[in-house]
């Protein structure tokens, strides 16, 4: 599998506006309702990993999951990984709105 272009990827990330570029890799941060509701979105992404023999980095904190994907082997960013990052979306929906009063942040 080989890198994609810094072209490529831009637009790559243009439909997955929820997802940036961050030093040869792409993330994304998902919020949500609490700890329990963050650790079985984790569980199924570990799942998704599983199958796509793709597994993203994992930051939990509390209710907030941030996913970084990059392809080691290719050292940067391919295909894979807005495969699996498009697979991810589909669990989770679009990013929410902002609305309303915003929870007390950690
Ligand atoms: N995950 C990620 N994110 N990047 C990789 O290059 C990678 C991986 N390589 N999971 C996979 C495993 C590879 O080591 C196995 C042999 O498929």
């Amino acid at each position: 599998m080989t890198k994609l272009t810094d072209a490529q990827i831009a637009g790559m990330l243009e439909a997955r506006p929820d997802w940036s570029e961050t030093g040869g890799a792409i993330q994304r941060t998902f919020d949500f309702a609490d700890f329990a509701e963050a650790m079985r979105f984790v569980d199924r992404v570990a799942e998704a990993a599983e199958a796509a023999q793709h597994h993203p980095d994992i930051l939990i904190r509390y209710n907030k999951v941030t996913l970084t994907l990059s392809t080691h082997d290719a050292g940067g960013i391919t295909e894979k990984d807005f495969a699996l990052a498009a697979k991810v979306d589909e669990m989770r929906g679009p990013a929410p709105a902002a609305k309303g009063p915003r929870k007390k942040k950690m």
